[in-house]
């Protein structure tokens, strides 16, 4: 038996870190002990300016007065109830609320407890509309090259990244991936969406061609790729998506577990292209990143198609202990609240063009490939040392952090998507900051 006293400082072996490079960071580790608004404060007393909004969640900025007052409230008030057969009134308020902001036509919400519950959800209600619409042979699934769904099978399954998927064995069958739509050597260097590779979209024809329609349930894709280092669509590509997925009887799921909640400057990535899926998946944002909570809209096509049948029966059977739980609830709803009083579902199309701006004064920083940005997202491809793939942007990572400024980095790419808070001057700070520290690992 441990108990926390007996745990010194400097015993990390216990905590298996995700996604983390275990050996290397417990010999150097960068330990966040407080955070406000904008910034983090290390357990050494240093402030770090946040440019990552923590993992893409912390949306109006850290430890927000009334959130952490509105899960201070309701912890005390009801802790738990049963999620299954039983209800309390603030997920019911959460769910219209929800429903408020979301795309027109997103009428109902399923709770989950994460992104990745998010993605496997989605995916399950799909193949289950399918089959309560008499559809049952569409079964398959179509995701992209690059994508990033989470880590459940699911999810890794329709996913496109070699390294989160090689190790699990066969995963999902009936699986099949459109090509990304990364473009550098057409689309360096531009602003917003690229003006090539929008006829990539008709690869999903080739894929129906190959399978026929009436085996295919839905196609899934991030409207902004996030986590394989910012691919933003080019131009008019989502919405041949969406007219092929149409035209074919095929669902389209949007998932915008980073792109939902003001990240783009819209309150939804469908609502910034106009293209309207018919399921999203969310998490992240909706609770500011405080509680775990993950909330997939579909339509009222989609959640009417269930409910048939006698009236005693559970109609759909899927769902979590935690789903709907009344602390991520009054959290949500307190972010919510927090995000209309502030206008931070839209402040990002106010930042965007000094955004880009400042990210695209970087072009002459040393061994950058491409820049990108979209809403308040950003990516500064660096060129690989050789034979040291992802060295230089770790580096650069570290070095980000030791001079006060929190980014993140996947492969050679740093991925920046600060608070929707952030004030210009800050995001010159972090810009500058990238230019010292690229300058450094040249
Ligand atoms: N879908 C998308 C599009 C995501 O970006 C998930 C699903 C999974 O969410 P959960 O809550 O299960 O982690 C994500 C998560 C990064 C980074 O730095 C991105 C995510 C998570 C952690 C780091 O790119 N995205």
């Amino acid at each position: 038996m441990s108990n926390r006293l007996n745990v010194a400082p400097n015993d990390l072996s216990a905590f298996w870190m995700p996604f983390t490079s275990n050996r290397q960071f417990k010999q150097a580790p960068r330990m966040l002990a407080s955070a406000k608004d904008m910034h983090y404060r290390t357990t050494d007393g240093r402030e770090i300016l946040d440019g990552t909004a923590g993992l893409w969640c912390v949306n109006a900025g850290h430890c927000r007065p009334k959130i952490t007052e509105a899960v201070q409230r309701q912890v005390a008030e009801l802790d738990y109830a049963p999620a299954f057969q039983m209800g309390h009134p603030i997920v019911f308020e959460l769910a219209n609320r929800l429903v408020d902001v979301a795309p027109e036509g997103m009428n109902h919400v399923f709770f989950t407890n994460s992104g990745s519950e998010s993605v496997d959800t989605a995916l399950k209600i799909a193949l289950a509309y399918q089959r309560v619409k008499g559809q049952g042979a569409r079964t398959r699934l179509i995701g992209r090259e690059r994508g990033y769904h989470g880590v459940n099978f699911g999810g890794i399954s329709v996913g496109g990244i070699v390294t989160n998927r090689k190790m699990f064995g066969t995963l999902l069958t009936g699986v099949d991936h459109m090509p990304h739509t990364h473009l550098p050597g057409k689309n360096a260097f531009t602003r917003g969406e690229p003006e090539h590779g929008g006829d990539l979209a008709d690869e999903l024809e080739r894929i129906v061609t190959l399978h026929d329609a009436s085996t295919i349930a839905a196609v899934i894709v991030e409207p902004v790729a996030g986590s394989t280092g910012v691919l933003i669509p080019p131009q008019g590509y989502l919405k041949r998506l969406r007219d092929i997925c149409t035209k074919h009887g095929i669902l389209l799921i949007f998932d915008e577990v980073i792109t939902g909640f003001g990240r783009l400057g819209t309150p939804f990535a469908a609502d910034y292209f106009g293209v309207m899926p018919d399921i999203i998946t969310t998490a992240k944002g909706v609770t500011n990143g405080v509680i775990p909570m993950g909330a997939v809209f579909v339509t009222s096509e989609i959640h009417d198609a269930f409910m048939s049948g006698p009236e005693h029966m559970i109609e759909f059977f899927h769902g979590y202990t935690y789903s709907g739980n009344p602390i991520a609830s009054a959290a949500a709803i307190a972010t919510l609240d927090t995000y209309k009083e502030e206008g931070l579902l839209t402040r990002g199309a106010e930042l965007a063009p000094y955004w880009e701006d400042a990210l695209h004064s970087l072009k002459d920083a040393p061994n950058i490939i491409d820049i990108r940005n979209i809403g308040l997202v950003g990516a500064i491809e660096l060129q690989p040392i050789a034979g040291e793939p992802t060295k230089r942007a770790f580096s650069a990572f570290v070095k980000a952090f030791e001079k006060g400024v929190l980014i993140r980095t996947t492969g050679d790419i740093i991925a920046l998507s600060p608070p929707l808070i952030i004030e210009k001057g800050q995001i010159d700070e972090i810009v500058d900051c990238v230019r010292t520290v690229l300058n450094e690992v040249a």
